[in-house]
């Protein structure tokens, strides 16, 4: 990769994986379109005459900071058009499972892993093959359990080293597989590595944090949980860095102790049986040397001050690599890494099957319309969802693999942000089944996506307890009405996906009085769906071709399979189908109209 300087021009940036990432993004939150600069006008512009007429905009340093970042990265990806190589991960129907809410089996308010073994026949029956689990491990739950005290320790609350073993087991006996969550770029402030690192300063373990000595702060980078990433220790006379909450401390990784440490512990699980892990914001293990100041513009366009010094850092394929190879290649175990900020050339980098780093990602772009954010009350727009998966889907190369997914405990549920109005919800969800089970990469279900769940009707800050919209009520209050900051935290909050499933129970927590119920039909569908998916490889590895994306439109063919959807709420024109092909989805069709978000599927009769 050439390296780029104010000489070069935008279309020498947007052959750069990291800048043909960034400009895509501001273009799309724009709502602009990528032709405005492959255009040859635009595309030959040089960045210095850019640099120029946006400098009051953007200020003097935001180009030095942006071919900065863009020179670190070295390769271009490569994309297969090859043959797919075919994996049980790419063939599986993950669950995700949030311990915490998942179910409680001994009535303490708290989802637990009996809980889990429990409902076991319950996902067995609904067809799911593989289980991503959230954090379990022994945790002060700060951020319920994102935040590890002990690597080696069941949480508690959710049980005992005993009741996992029999979990895990009891899940191989039903022939599914168990991945867990790995959070590693930060332990807890309670983890026995930190507290050594804070109170002895001969400790060996100092440096396995950023632990600062000096009067002022050590740069501008702030948390993703509000307020500056550095918390001051009095008594020690030192800062240390979080990029999350105060009680997250984050692992220096440049220390080759803190990776062997880590990889050790990696092993250990795996050898226990598991079958692989998520990783959580893996993509931020590598910190820029000297932690230096981020700019200030690009912190306020991503929102957060700092993030283009660690979101692509300088040894992130490095490290990947080492935990691949030293853990995860020698038990053939399945990683997905969380990689927030990634786009679509930065992921082919980091999961394209040749570089041995991670098997897939997941990729947050297509949880908002450009243009909005989550902490904010707008209808989401289906006609993105589609652009983003044929995008990717044309795109990503036959050495790489997506994973598909509307929910996950750090977002609210998918359904209301589509769409406010009851009489469309279970059309939706059973759209939203459809497409995560035809088109093209791995399905992962959050736990009561199956049941047609929706957005929690909170009434106070009293029944939220997330840390993350603590931190941005305490924030925003300063500024604004108790009204409006509770407004865009109904909108944006993580709770919406973290209290307790409605199994039918009364529940004695805060959450009593929950409203929602299963719905059954949703249910149904999504049974059929995966079902469906599990009983033709076509729909797995075969090709994808688009039949109409005009507005509110999505029709496409997986070889065989005819898949149509409407993605708004006025009756259109069903695609024309002839005598060869048979509606297998819904069951039973009547109109030649698709009514209000209606998904149907057909097959190659014979
Ligand atoms: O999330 C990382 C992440 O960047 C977000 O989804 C985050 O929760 C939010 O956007 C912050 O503004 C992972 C976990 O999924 C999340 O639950 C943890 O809180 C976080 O890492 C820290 O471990
Ligand atoms: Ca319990």
């Amino acid at each position: 990769m050439k390296k780029l300087t104010l000489e070069s021009k935008i279309k020498d940036l947007y052959q750069n994986p990291v800048g043909h990432d960034a400009l895509y993004k501001v273009l799309m939150q724009l709502g602009l379109s990528e032709k405005l600069i492959t255009n040859a006008f635009v595309s030959n512009l040089k960045l210095k005459t850019i640099a120029k007429v946006t400098r009051k905009q953007l200020g003097d340093s935001f180009f030095d900071a942006l071919l900065h970042l863009v020179n670190m990265e070295k390769d271009v990806p490569f994309v297969s058009k090859g043959e797919i190589t075919k994996k049980w991960w790419k063939e599986a129907v993950f669950y995700q499972i949030y311990p915490r809410s998942f179910y409680d089996s001994n009535n303490d308010g708290i989802g637990d892993l009996r809980g889990i073994i429990e409902k076991l026949d319950y996902l067995a029956d609904l067809g799911v093959n593989a289980i991503w689990l959230s954090p379990i491990y022994d945790s002060p739950n700060d951020d319920n359990g994102y935040d590890i005290r002990d690597y080696h320790k069941i949480m508690k609350e959710f049980g005992t080293m005993e009741d996992f073993d029999e979990l895990l087991n009891k899940v191989h006996q039903k022939g599914m597989k168990l991945i867990m969550d790995l959070v590693v770029n930060h332990t807890s402030d309670e983890h026995e590595w930190f507290q050594k690192a804070l109170h002895d300063p001969q400790s060996k373990y100092r440096d396995y944090y950023f632990l600062r000595e000096q009067d002022a702060l050590p740069n501008n980078w702030t948390s993703f949980f509000s307020g500056s990433a550095w918390n001051h220790y009095e008594k020690e006379n030192l800062w240390g860095l979080h990029l999350f909450s105060k009680k997250q401390m984050d692992l220096n990784w440049d220390n080759s102790h803190v990776r062997e440490d880590i990889i050790a512990m990696i092993n250990w699980w795996l050898d226990k049986g598991v079958d692989g892990f998520r990783m959580d914001v893996i993509n931020y293990i590598s910190k820029e040397n000297g932690l230096p100041s981020g700019n200030e513009t690009i912190g306020k366009m991503m929102g957060y001050t700092g993030i283009e010094h660690y979101y692509y850092g300088p040894h992130l394929h490095e490290y990947l690599h080492e935990i691949h190879k030293n853990a995860f290649a020698k038990h053939d175990a399945f990683s997905v890494g969380e990689t927030p900020g990634l786009g679509m050339k930065m992921a082919q980098l980091v999961t394209g099957e040749e570089r041995e780093e991670l098997d897939m990602i997941f990729s947050f772009d297509h949880l908002e319309t450009p243009g909005h954010i989550r902490f904010e009350n707008y209808a989401y727009d289906l006609n993105y969802f589609r652009d983003y998966m044929i995008e990717w889907i044309e795109n990503y190369g036959n050495n790489c693999w997506m994973s598909i997914f509307y929910n996950n405990h750090d977002n609210p549920r998918m359904i209301s942000k589509i769409s406010s109005k009851k009489e469309y919800h279970e059309s939706i969800a059973i759209l939203l089944a459809v497409m995560q089970m035809t088109l093209k990469g791995t399905p992962f279900i959050f736990q009561g996506d199956e049941m047609g769940l929706v957005n929690y009707p909170f009434s106070s800050m009293a029944q939220i307890s997330d840390v993350e919209s603590k931190g941005y009520y305490e924030e925003h209050i300063q500024t604004q009405s108790h009204e409006e900051v509770f407004k865009t935290i109904l909108a944006g909050t993580r709770e919406h996906t973290r209290v307790l499933l409605p199994w039918n129970k009364k529940f004695p927590d805060h959450h009593q009085g929950l409203n929602q119920t299963m719905n059954e039909n949703v249910y149904k569908a999504y049974k059929e769906l995966i079902c469906l998916r599990k009983s033709d490889i076509q729909l797995i590895y075969g090709d994808f071709n688009v039949l109409n994306k005009k507005k509110d439109r999505f029709t496409y063919q997986r070889n065989d399979y005819l898949i149509d959807c409407n993605l708004g709420e006025k009756q259109q024109k069903a695609y024309p189908i002839d005598e060869s092909y048979e509606c297998i989805f819904p069951k039973k069709v009547v109109s030649d109209k698709l009514q209000a978000y209606e998904a149907r599927i057909y097959r190659k009769r014979g």
